[in-house]
């Protein structure tokens, strides 16, 4: 372990020159937010140093570096982590607490950085975290987005989406490194001339725009490694503040350069946007590649110089999904334009250089783009993916049987349109998903020609979270008593976790692993009711599904389960169940009008069920708004039911169920994803497992005989009743009814299956909930997960894909 402080002595001398130094007042007349910055920066700077000693101790060791490319990183608040990992977390709320302050006041007050939405941007964040606790030297390449995707809001039940002004109060943890501003050129048309004997490329025309990049530190456990993220931030290349156009009162276009460059890196956007929205996430992923790569040669070239052909023994590039995808073109574009090297050298150094994640196979997340916007925006470098795609189709026996199938599959322009997957996986040496079954149906069906051409480039990494945030962080209190049994030797090595097991027969620390529960749970209920003024009981079960709306994650099935379960409570006295409160968070992507119908139908149903005194002791709703990483640091630890409920085969990994698991959380699932996995590592008794499998979902659509009306008119009871409930005005009041629901289900024949799992999936959440009456052995098979779940540690996924893909 780093020490940064010898003593709280110290800690307190350093700590009120920075507030001196910041403020301008001393420590006791500044204010809790400038307390706050004070302290972010004086951790920040130490940091830092520790930052610049693991570069130079990289590079006198010759360290292969690891530029680990992606359009989110969701961090998430750094101040509490940053002083776990150093391990000076008590010494600062010690002294803190002698000079009158609260440091978990002072934590409370720190933004959440709005640099991602969802899984993939929160993995690139546990990943930053693992690289720099194995002493990897590792770094995140992103988007320094000004408001993020959106802050939600819900409103008579309906999702608002307002801007996320995460950095008006500044941002403690971040440098500006304008010495290390990049140019970027947008449109143009590409000119060729000759030198030396050879055809040199150059674009002429181009409009640009600079990309600046902030640095934020990136600090292992034990503090030894600290390294960096960096996030570009788009901003005009030359200032062009037209004064007449000003003086005429015109202020908006006086400043037009500026608005236009900034508008790059101002949102967030989500996969399923319009095409104006989509032709600023194009000029964002060439921006953050360009500059990205950009900024690491200079620092390889001041290493090695131009020792290109050692690039693979020195840095790995790794594009997390396809948004980077142009890493490897980009790259090609720098190696030839101006580094004068051949086609097959460039290649060979580009294709042992980069390396893939894929994320999904839902096919409408595939990204592609058309051929003719893409063309106009990137002309050079889509002239080189041209060639790229060119090469390839050369590359097929055409005298083999089935070559044209193949190649139509592969290939990276077809049907006017770029295939950014395509082009990943042509520019990579190593592909991989993120669970076993995700990895094994990129195989089967995705991918499958690619597969079968080069089975050797893929594999399978199943993915991990960071037990020191979502544990250690996010459950003190449980960490503490997990400590008091095994050592704390698993925030270092999260398989020493196992050790809990003989604790599974240990009747008060099973008590105890109860009381830690119910504490967090009280926790959560006074942020609900400080946040929504909803009064939850800490004395129920907290059912939890929390993550992104979406169609294939089925919280309509969750919602469906509530509706049903209030029916019965209602009409029926034989109904039992131990009382539950049913926990939602997420946001819906702004134009995704089906899951936003959701997020409305949840809150609606909250609101009768919520009113209802018949029901009100047994059953409540709760919808957290805004899920983002501080909350759901609260809600992971309070979780009892885990809801992991996809429809088999379209999730391909998630990772709250890992996040919930490590906090004792049983999972309410179906064998999707990295479930999969839980269940072979915890036992399926030791969870919910319910519903069709994934040969069973594909069998029914190679039968293609499902109709959701035989079920409805099968069970006019129970399912019948329930989507009846959606327009009959049951939960109208609020905001009007749900045809529109209806008709998914009903019209457009279930896509997600919803209708078939419920039986199955209402069995198994009662199984579970009848089963919580015997606490000790709801307890024993809590403790049994959070033991099983160190696998699931970040640091195991980065150790595989640094022995495996990256060679670090
Ligand atoms: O790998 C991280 C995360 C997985 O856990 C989720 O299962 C998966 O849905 C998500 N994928 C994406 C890709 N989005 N797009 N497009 O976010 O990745």
């Amino acid at each position: 372990m780093t020490t940064i402080f010898q003593d709280k002595e110290q800690f307190i001398d350093e700590y009120r020159l920075v507030v001196k130094a910041f403020t301008g007042k001393s420590f006791e007349e500044a204010g809790a937010t400038d307390r706050y910055q004070a302290l972010a920066r004086l951790i920040a700077g130490h940091a830092r140093d520790i930052a610049s000693e693991s570069f130079t101790e990289s590079s006198r060791k010759h360290k292969k570096r690891v530029y680990y490319f992606s359009i989110e990183f969701l961090i998430g608040r750094l101040l509490d982590n940053y002083l776990l990992n150093f391990g000076i977390r008590d010494l600062v709320a010690e002294a803190l607490a002698d000079m009158g302050a609260d440091l978990d006041e002072l934590c409370e007050l720190e933004p959440d950085p709005a640099l991602g939405n969802g899984g993939l941007g929160r993995l690139a964040a546990c990943f930053l975290d693992s690289m720099a606790h194995e002493g990897i030297a590792g770094y995140g390449n992103g988007m320094r987005y000004r408001y993020g995707l959106f802050k939600q809001e819900i409103v008579n039940g309906r999702q608002h989406e307002v801007a996320d002004e995460w950095l008006s109060g500044g941002y403690p943890w971040e440098v500006r490194r304008q010495d290390r501003a990049v140019r970027i050129g947008f449109g143009g048309h590409v000119v060729t001339r000759e030198k030396n004997g050879r055809q040199v490329y150059s674009v002429e025309g181009a409009s640009e725009v600079l990309a600046v990049p902030y640095d934020i530190p990136v600090v292992g456990f034990g503090g030894k490694t600290v390294n960096k993220l960096r996030v570009w931030s788009a901003e005009p290349a030359e200032e062009h503040f037209d004064l007449e156009t000003f003086n005429h009162g015109d202020y908006a276009r006086a400043d037009a350069d500026r608005a236009n460059a900034e508008a790059i890196s101002a949102i967030l956007y989500p996969n399923d946007q319009g095409e104006h929205g989509r032709l600023l996430r194009l000029k964002q992923e060439y921006l953050f590649v360009a500059a990205g790569i950009s900024s690491l040669l200079r620092t390889y070239r001041e290493e090695y110089g131009s020792d290109w052909a050692h690039l693979s023994d020195r840095v790995a590039i790794h594009t997390n999904d396809t948004h980077p995808a142009m890493c490897g073109p980009e790259l090609m574009r720098v190696l030839l334009d101006e580094e004068g090297l051949e086609w097959d050298e460039a290649w060979e150094i580009v294709t042992k250089t980069v390396s893939f994640t894929n994320h999904t196979i839902l096919p409408e997340a595939l990204e592609r783009w058309p051929i003719d916007t893409f063309s106009r925006l990137l002309p050079r470098i889509y002239q080189i993916i041209e060639e790229i795609n060119r090469r390839w189709a050369e590359s097929f026996d055409t005298a083999a049987e089935g070559w044209q199938e193949h190649f139509r599959n592969t290939a990276i322009l077809w049907d006017g349109e770029v295939r950014m997957a395509n082009l990943s996986v042509i520019c990579s040496h190593s592909i991989n998903g993120v669970a076993k079954l995700h990895t094994e149906i990129l195989e089967s069906t995705v991918l499958r020609d690619f597969y079968a051409l080069t089975p050797k480039k893929f594999n399978n990494k199943t993915n991990g979270i960071s037990p020191r945030r979502f544990l250690a962080e996010a459950n003190p209190g449980y960490a503490s008593l997990i400590s008091s049994a095994i050592g704390t030797g698993w925030l270092d090595d999260a398989s020493e976790l196992e050790r809990l097991l003989p604790f599974k027969q240990d009747a008060a620390f099973l008590e105890k692993v109860g009381a830690t529960k119910l504490e967090n749970k009280a926790r959560l209920a006074r942020y609900v009711k400080r946040e929504t003024g909803l009064v939850i009981d800490p004395a129920s079960i907290f059912d939890v599904q929390v993550k992104r709306f979406h169609a294939y994650k089925r919280q309509l099935l969750n919602v469906f389960k509530v509706i049903d379960l209030y029916q019965r409570l209602t009409t029926d006295p034989n109904t039992t169940i131990e009382p539950t409160t049913f926990i939602f968070s997420g946001k819906a992507a702004s134009s995704y009008t089906f899951a936003k119908e959701v997020i409305r139908l949840i809150n609606s149903v909250a609101d009768v069920v919520n009113k209802d005194p018949r029901v009100n002791e047994l059953i409540k709703v709760c919808f957290i708004p805004n899920f983002r990483v501080s909350n759901a640091q609260l809600i992971y630890p309070a979780a009892e039911i885990s809801e992991q409920i996809s429809t088999a085969g379209k999730e391909a990994s998630g990772t709250s169920n890992m996040k919930l698991m490590m906090n004792g959380a049983l999972t309410l699932g179906t064998l999707d994803g990295a479930n999969i996995e839980i269940v072979d590592l915890a036992g399926r008794e030791n969870e919910g497992i319910f519903g069709l499998t994934k040969p069973e979902v594909q069998e029914l659509k190679d039968k293609g005989n499902y109709l959701a009306w035989d079920l409805l008119n099968d069970d006019p009871e129970r399912l019948g009743r329930v989507v009846g409930s959606l327009t009959d005005g049951t939960f109208s009041k609020l905001s009007g009814g749900f045809e529109s629901i209806r008709n998914e289900v009903m019209i457009n024949n279930d896509p997600d299956l919803v209708l078939l799992d419920f039986h199955s999936y209402v069995d198994a959440f009662e199984k579970l909930n009848h089963d919580w009456a015997n606490r000790t052995l709801w307890n024993r098979r809590a403790l049994h997960n959070t033991a099983m779940s160190g696998w699931f540690s970040s640091d195991r996924t980065i150790r595989e894909y640094r022995d495996e893909i990256w060679g670090a």
